[in-house]
């Protein structure tokens, strides 16, 4: 049956697992559990302020209790030593207890937790790892910007699934090419599931009525040209050569190198930034700098890099370390952070050249030598 452009998240799940006879249902149960913990908590964002106060259901949210007394709770340090919005809380909350039953999973790990997440012994251990950020952006929360979740499905190695013993960290840490899927929820204003089962990317939206993701965007592909690009330019003391070679180059638009005008955008949500260039182009920069010298960048490889790097790689696009591709990265801990640059292809492969070239500069570039907007 073809699948038409109103299928629900259902039904497009069913058509993909037709492609292999074998499959038991276990990943579509996970992703729509995964489904189900992303509307729960589309629900607690749209409350926003109101949901300091208990609102009316009761917080009955199809049972998630989502909806009570959202501005209580959190406030705390996670892992990266940030504060913990309530909503960061919640978010994490509402992820573990929606994933942890149904047998699915053999174990979690999210931005929240410092250490991996155990499945209760009261119910049955599955064969994937499910990893997490359950509400990236959240330092947007406050002035109402959009935020996502993001997320990872990985395999279990083997000796896990044998004994049904209790995950390590070391489970976790699988290059972003064995993932078997990955995906993210937007929460702006409609909230859509961008998700990819390793056959191209589609996107769903929230019927609001139906209570259903509704599949709106049947093959989504990132443009190969942009002429729009998004970093934190208050970070510029900090950058590498290639990097500022190619923010400056874009900045002369059309008299300068490129030959044509660029657009920059930053609304420090990665979900809403990835949700912005799949739909219409450009590229993103969280790039390694010198700005902290104990770490190699701002974002978290497993449960931000690699996800986002998976949906955009298989859109069409590149994720990319600014030396390699961001897949290919063996991780060497849960929580690892990483250089990060991803989106139109053409303009992350220019980035690697950059970066391949010795002080990143090919040849005296009169602008980034004499006329640099962001000279250090
Ligand atoms: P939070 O989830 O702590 O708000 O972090 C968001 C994020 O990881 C990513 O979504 C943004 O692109 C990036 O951080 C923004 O970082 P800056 O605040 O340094 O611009």
């Amino acid at each position: 049956m073809p699948l038409s452009h109103r299928s629900t998240l259902t039904q497009y799940l069913i058509e993909q697992r037709r492609r292999y006879p074998g499959a038991s249902g276990d990943f579509n149960a996970l992703i729509l559990d995964v489904a189900l913990a992303c509307k729960a908590i589309a629900r607690a964002v749209a409350f926003g302020e109101l949901g300091h106060a208990p609102c009316q259901d009761g917080g009955a949210v199809g049972g998630t209790g989502v909806g009570t007394v959202v501005g209580n709770v959190g406030g705390g340090i996670n892992v990266q030593g940030e504060t913990q919005k309530p909503l960061d809380v919640i978010s994490n909350d509402v992820f573990t207890r929606m994933n942890d039953w149904g047998g699915h999973c053999a174990g979690m790990a999210s931005e929240e937790m410092d250490d991996p997440y155990q499945i209760p012994p009261q119910h049955p251990r599955g064969k994937y790892l499910l990893v997490f950020d359950p509400l990236d952006g959240s330092s947007n929360i406050d002035v109402n910007v959009s935020v996502g979740s993001v997320f990872s499905v990985l395999r279990a190695p083997q000796s896990v699934v044998e004994s049904g013993r209790d995950v390590v960290e070391a489970d976790f840490l699988q290059p972003g090419t064995h993932q078997v899927a990955a995906g993210y929820a937007l929460y702006g204003p409609t909230t859509m599931l961008v998700l990819s089962v390793g056959h191209g990317v589609v996107g769903f939206t929230l019927d609001p009525n139906l209570g259903e993701f509704m599949l709106t965007h049947a093959h989504i592909q990132v443009p190969a040209e942009t002429q729009e690009f998004a970093i934190n330019a208050s970070n510029s003391r900090f950058w590498e050569a290639p990097i500022k070679r190619y923010v400056d180059e874009c900045l002369a638009g059309k008299t300068g190198p490129r030959g044509k005008d660029f657009n920059m955008r930053w609304i420090a949500s990665m979900v809403a930034e990835a949700h912005r260039i799949l739909m219409r182009g450009g590229v993103f920069m969280y790039p390694r700098d010198t700005k902290d010298p104990s770490r190699c960048g701002r974002l978290r490889l497993l449960y931000e890099a690699n996800p986002i790097g998976y949906i955009i790689e298989q859109a069409g696009g590149r994720a990319s370390t600014g030396r390699a591709a961001v897949l290919g990265v063996q991780p060497t801990a849960l929580h690892q952070r990483i250089g990060l640059v991803f989106g139109s292809k053409h303009e992350v492969e220019r980035i690697e050249r950059y970066h391949a070239q010795p002080h990143g500069v090919d040849m005296p570039s009169p602008l980034f030598a004499e006329r640099s907007l962001f000279r250090s």
